[in-house]
């Protein structure tokens, strides 16, 4: 088995050179889906996954700007349209420095996996740029999204490729970006997901990730007889998704002890109540303000410099930053201290070190493409609102994004559940392949 994975792994490696963090993301599939493969006739010699791991298009452009100073900026964007066997490409856009092909395919290829296990129509697809928005003027950023969306405007569309929020993207850049479709089109229509509520929005689309990623962890917990109530958490980021996980983990009942940005996270002992979080809300969504600032209100709490949260002593551990934020070292850390849950709120957060001693360990681990899943699943709900020209009430996409959550649960366990202990990982990449993979079988080598 290990020399079959072996050899489908150099051959995808030979094609993508110096894309580590997208070979990284393959290899996590491969090694749970080939053992799973070879044991179906249906799927065996079909080649499915080396079709999988090939996006259907990759596009790559010049956004060229106009800064506040008059200077001409360039950066480059990007749109990777994975896989559309089982819907229209679906999935963010990413605005930071960091951004290049491996990190969009490696987003593209996971978000396929993902979307399928939502159950929701929607095949995969990331975008994004090198731009980074820190710093930069809402003007500048306007213009910057009114460029990116006059190459990005001819590949997109409503029943073609769907785009959202990441990392660097939230309501205002949607809101930019939107306007400019809309302009170039002259149409109105469901073509992003994200969008202000009184423009085509869903209630909940905000809050999906972070809530969802605690409903998938009280799932977790409720499967041992256990609930989140009194848990201590320890969650990184201080952006969309840690913000709401850190909402709901209060709203259930357990206490957040940290959050952070990518200079260092804030420690506080008595918890991050609501009050805390509005006030931490306003400094990073309108203030666009560092977390730090923090302990300057509230003086018993600690910052740490340059630091990342995974020494502090919790139960449950809920990554909401960026891709291999904790690695074996962190991952011993949690362990030695006394963590029993990990659901990941960010993409591919641990590292594949760290996956593996959190595995031998047998403790609750959920990967992101499960865990995280409710972001999108609420996108979905918002292209189905739109094509119903309708909107639901807050208690409805709610409800159905509890739902949701628990069926990727239920999924997880089909397939993951072992004798002693769920594997998460091997449960979500073959629930999320049956799907794709069937569909593709259906309509042929295209
Ligand atoms: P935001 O831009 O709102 O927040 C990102 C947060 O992560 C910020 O606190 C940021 O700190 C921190 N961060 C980003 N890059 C780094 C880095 N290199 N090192 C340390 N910290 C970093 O993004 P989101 O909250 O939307 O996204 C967070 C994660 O969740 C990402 O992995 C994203 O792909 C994933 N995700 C998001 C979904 C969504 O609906 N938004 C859905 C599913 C997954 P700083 O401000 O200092 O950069
Ligand atoms: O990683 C993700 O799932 C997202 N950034 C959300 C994608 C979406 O289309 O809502």
């Amino acid at each position: 088995m290990e020399k079959i994975i072996k050899q489908f792994l150099s051959e995808v490696n030979k094609k993508n050179q110096n894309e580590p963090e997208f070979m990284q993301a393959v290899t996590e599939v491969a090694e749970t889906v080939i053992p799973y493969i070879v044991t179906k006739d249906i799927y065996y010699g079909q080649n499915i996954l080396l079709r999988m791991v090939e996006p259907e298009r990759v596009v790559s452009f010049r956004v060229a700007w106009i800064d506040d100073n008059e200077e001409i900026q360039v950066n480059r964007g990007f749109r990777i349209e994975m896989n559309s066997a089982i819907g229209p490409y679906k999935g963010g856009l990413r605005f930071h420095p960091s951004v290049n092909m491996s990190i969009l395919k490696f987003l593209a290829f996971e978000q396929v996996f993902k979307n399928a296990l939502t159950t929701l129509p929607m095949g995969g697809g990331k975008g994004g740029s090198d731009f980074d928005p820190k710093g930069k003027s809402d003007t500048e950023v306007m213009r910057f999204c009114q460029s990116f969306m006059t190459e990005l405007f001819r590949h997109i569309g409503p029943n073609k490729d769907i785009p959202a929020g990441d990392i660097g993207v939230g309501g205002r850049e949607i809101g930019y970006l939107f306007g400019q479709y809309k302009r170039l089109k002259n149409e109105f229509s469901g073509v992003l997901t994200g969008k202000g509520v009184s423009w085509g929005g869903s209630l909940i689309r905000p809050e999906a990730t972070g809530y969802g990623v605690v409903y998938f962890i009280d799932e977790m917990l409720k499967n041992n007889g256990d609930g989140l109530k009194n848990k201590s958490v320890v969650i990184s980021g201080s952006g969309n998704v840690a913000q709401y996980a850190t909402e709901k983990c209060v709203d259930m009942g357990a206490k957040v002890l940290t959050l952070s940005d990518s200079s260092g996270y804030i420690y506080d002992g008595d918890g991050i109540n609501k009050e805390k979080l509005e006030y931490i809300m306003e400094l990073k969504n309108d203030k666009r303000e560092r977390i730090s600032e923090y302990v300057k209100k509230y003086s018993k709490a600690e910052f740490h410099s340059d630091k990342k949260p995974w020494s502090v002593k919790c139960d449950i551990a809920i990554p909401c930053a960026t891709e291999n934020e904790l690695n074996v070292t962190d991952a011993k850390e949690l362990l030695k201290n006394g963590c029993k849950t990990i659901g990941e709120g960010a993409n591919m957060p641990c590292t594949s070190d760290a996956i593996k001693l959190i595995i031998k360990n047998k403790i609750q681990y959920a990967p992101g493409k499960a865990s995280n899943a409710g972001g999108v699943a609420v996108s979905g709900l918002e292209m189905a609102q739109n094509s119903l020209k309708y909107t639901w009430s807050r208690e409805v996409v709610d409800g159905k994004l509890k739902e949701i959550m628990s069926d990727i649960h239920s999924s997880c366990l089909k397939y993951g559940a072992d004798k002693d202990y769920i594997n998460y990982v091997k449960g979500a990449n073959i629930a999320g392949f049956v799907k794709v993979a069937d569909a593709m079988l259906a309509q042929g080598v295209v």
